[in-house]
């Protein structure tokens, strides 16, 4: 099963906090120099703005047990009136 998808609107600054409610688990997506660790009891940040559209999968870095693949994701970067229609749909 797969994880949810991520929508951001593009060319917008986007901040990501990682924490985790059991283990450690690293986010890593490549082509948006994403990577970043989630442990819990703390929080880290990372920021970034994506310059393109497009669907940008993600995954767990490390292996962490039979569930591994439910980690996986894509981020969707969208226009902004894409995203804002997302918006309104989720709600
Ligand atoms: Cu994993």
């Amino acid at each position: 099963m797969a994880g949810p998808d991520l929508h951001v609107p593009v060319d917008w600054p986007i901040e990501l906090e990682f924490t985790s409610r059991d283990y450690i688990y690293v986010f890593t997506q490549p082509l948006l120099q994403l990577n970043q660790v989630a442990i819990p009891d703390m929080a880290f940040e990372q920021t970034f703005a994506a310059e393109a559209t497009g669907a940008y999968p993600f995954s767990g870095d490390q292996l962490c047990g039979i569930e591994h693949e439910s980690l996986d994701g894509q981020l969707v970067v969208e226009s902004a009136a894409a995203f804002n229609k997302w918006l309104e749909k989720s709600q």
